[in-house]
């Protein structure tokens, strides 16, 4: 099919560009677009050289599908437009996640929800994903009531400039700026803007969309997502109070038997996720989980996800490929 890949040039877009070849994802023709800067300007794909064109063009050559990654603001000016030309677009930004009329997607919890009407399917931010991928199966057989979580998050989440930024300050260069402050030896307890409430929009994306996709109001999330000078991935210190007790060993065999999961925890080896150890691998990680010694039902766990890959281009191409093999494009 052809597909067009919006922000083909971006942190996220050179990734998805990567998967789909690794992934040997059917492409009879790519449409690799970015801004008016980069048009003409060539990619790579597939060992052959491709032209990045404008999203005019890319628009005119009606592609069955489109991913996008290239910001809120584009999704929310061109996603329509090709939705309405009958594309289906599948959209990595924020533009469309909480639009009731369009569905949330990480594909080993809701895919089946996807129907061929479906002309612009959100993907949803990359903390949510990696901490709803380990709740799913838990809420499933414990039912949760509250979950605190704080997230330790990649400088690539903020995108090209900050991964500049960070390794300008490592190495004494003077540079633009991604952050307020400097990133390196530092941590900073803002990730995206601030809302009115005092909290971020990222920790607000945390609260608001485990439960569109688990279809569920009946918990709640409360959020601090952190910046730390880190690029491999993100990491998250999760508290989840259940409704039901548990039994910690039952809690390691429903996450170690579900697809996208990978336990890693055992204190005596010192064996817990990392960024270093998830960068550029698709799962989910998961260690330190045990029981919170201060309250009943309630359980402490630590989880860590390539945030570019399965927090963002992974999932997108896992939602396409549904799309594909169920014939719903
Ligand atoms: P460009 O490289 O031409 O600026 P990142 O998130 O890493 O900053 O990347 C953003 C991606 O979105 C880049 O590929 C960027 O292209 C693309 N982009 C930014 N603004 C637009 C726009 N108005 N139209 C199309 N692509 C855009
Ligand atoms: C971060 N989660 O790491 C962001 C990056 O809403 O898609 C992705 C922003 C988004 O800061």
């Amino acid at each position: 099919m052809t597909i067009a890949v919006v922000g083909a040039t971006g942190m996220v877009g050179t990734v998805l560009l990567k998967i789909l070849e690794e992934r040997n994802f059917p492409i009879s023709k790519l449409l690799p677009v970015a801004s008016e800067r980069s048009v003409g300007k060539e990619i790579s794909f597939k060992d052959k050289k491709y032209k990045i064109v404008s999203l005019h063009d890319a628009l005119k050559a009606k592609p069955q599908l489109a991913i996008f990654s290239a910001g809120g603001s584009t999704s929310l000016d061109w996603a329509p437009k090709f939705a309405e030309a009958g594309i289906t677009v599948i959209d990595n930004s924020s533009a469309w996640r909480m639009d009731p009329d369009k569905k949330l997607i990480v594909p080993e919890i809701n895919a089946n929800e996807l129907t061929k009407e479906d002309k612009i399917i959100a993907n949803p931010n990359c903390s949510t994903i990696q901490l709803v991928m380990a709740l799913a199966p838990l809420h499933k057989k414990y039912t949760m009531k509250r979950v605190v979580i704080s997230t330790y998050q990649s400088v690539s989440g903020t995108g090209v400039k900050a991964v500049r930024q960070m390794e300008n300050e490592m190495t004494g260069v003077k540079g633009e700026m991604a952050y307020p402050y400097p990133i390196h030896k530092n941590a900073l307890p803002h990730c995206d803007v601030f809302e009115a409430n005092g909290y971020t929009k990222e920790e607000m994306k945390l609260a608001r969309e485990p439960q569109k996709i688990l279809n569920d109001r009946s918990f709640s999330v409360t959020a601090t997502a952190v910046r730390i000078p880190t690029a491999g991935g993100h990491s998250e210190s999760v508290n989840v109070e259940f409704e039901n007790d548990f039994d910690l060993t039952d809690i390691r065999k429903e996450l170690h038997n579900t697809p996208g999961i990978t336990v890693q925890d055992n204190p005596d080896t010192n064996t817990y996720p990392m960024p270093v150890y998830a960068h550029d691998k698709d799962e989910v990680f998961v260690g330190r989980i045990r029981r919170d010694e201060t309250q009943p039902n309630t359980l402490n766990m630590w989880i860590v996800s390539d945030n570019l890959r399965k927090g963002a281009a992974t999932n997108a191409i896992q939602i396409a490929e549904y799309l594909v093999e169920n014939k719903l494009v």
